[in-house]
């Protein structure tokens, strides 16, 4: 069994990301880490703390752990980093450097990291985007993911470290919530939905943007990672989308199954975020080259996150 290591394991992503690992590969060969580990994580399987942006500590980790597969997930999300854009430079773009090079010196045989939507700008066509395409963010959070994929692509051509990845669209779930992200109001709607049967949206009902569904979320990452290496020829940047709604779409969407919720509309900052990013994309070498292909499209989506949000809360 491969020995594996998942940074940024507590948040939306990689707690539910490290469960479905630790079924395919066994608890024990799946280290969770964090920068801080809640307490109840450790009965799941092995888990420590560890700081992406601290190198010793992540060179020290990686020594001592001798990971085969790496899944680099620590990261600020997009309007968290537009308030503190110093340290979301720390944290995405030095602590990836930080991962890669303990991933390199450890001769690893596979590292996950993944892009985001927010890689691509105003200038970029914001329907259908092509996989290779003008990327010129203007988020420190979508500039910081453009230097990675770089810097990945880099450490795949320079030292042959096979690192692989996908642009995330909005990433919905019922596990963990997000953190600070921009289409993170496509995850609260469920919840006030149905605690307190109304919400107001950050965004303008108009406004679209890609999303995926968290199940098809963890099986672009683990099936990118599986893929045969000779028939990628993207490595780590692939497109990968499942839906794009506009919030207003999806406010209707679960109105249908609870025809009392009343949602208001009223954009902060985060409005112009998402405006700089495309609406749907166009995830065809995903699909042709590594056989991506989504399961849940937006009704589907919302049967099932109002089933297990209602069967929890
Ligand atoms: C965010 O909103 O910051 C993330 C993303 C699209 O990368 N969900």
């Amino acid at each position: 069994m491969p020995r594996i290591i998942v940074t940024g394991a507590f948040g939306q992503i990689g707690s539910e990301l490290t469960s479905a690992l630790r079924e395919q590969y066994g608890p024990d060969n799946v280290v969770a880490t964090g920068r801080h580990v809640p307490e109840a994580a450790s009965s799941a399987g092995p888990a420590e703390v560890l700081d992406v942006t601290d190198a010793a500590s992540v060179q020290e980790t990686f020594r001592r752990l001798e990971p085969d597969i790496v899944y680099h997930l620590a990261a600020r999300l997009s309007a968290v980093a537009e308030q503190d854009p110093e340290s979301a430079w720390q944290v995405n773009v030095e602590g990836l450097r930080n991962v890669l090079r303990a991933a390199r010196d450890v001769a690893a045989e596979r590292m996950f990291w993944p892009s985001s939507i927010a890689a691509f700008g105003p200038d970029t066509p914001r329907i259908a985007v092509p996989q290779d395409t003008i990327m010129r963010p203007t988020t420190i959070y979508g500039i910081a993911k453009v230097a990675g994929e770089l810097l990945c692509n880099y450490y795949l051509a320079r030292y042959g470290l096979d690192v692989r990845g996908v642009r995330y669209p909005g990433v919905i779930s019922s596990g963990s919530p997000p953190g600070g992200g921009t289409t993170d109001y496509a995850v609260e709607i469920f919840y006030a939905a149905l605690q307190r049967g109304k919400y107001t949206a950050f965004v303008r009902a108009d406004c679209v943007l890609p999303m995926i569904y968290m199940p098809d979320c963890i099986n672009a990452a683990t099936k990118l990672m599986q893929a045969p290496r000779e028939r990628l020829l993207h490595h780590n940047s692939f497109n990968v989308t499942a839906m794009s709604f506009s919030a207003g779409e999806l406010a209707r969407e679960i109105k249908r199954h609870l025809p009392n919720f009343v949602c208001k509309f009223a954009p902060d900052e985060r409005q112009a975020i998402a405006d700089s990013w495309p609406q749907s994309l166009d995830d065809s070498a995903a699909r042709k080259e590594w056989g991506w292909q989504p399961s849940y499209d937006l009704p589907a989506m919302t049967e099932d996150m109002l089933a297990t949000l209602r069967a929890r809360l």
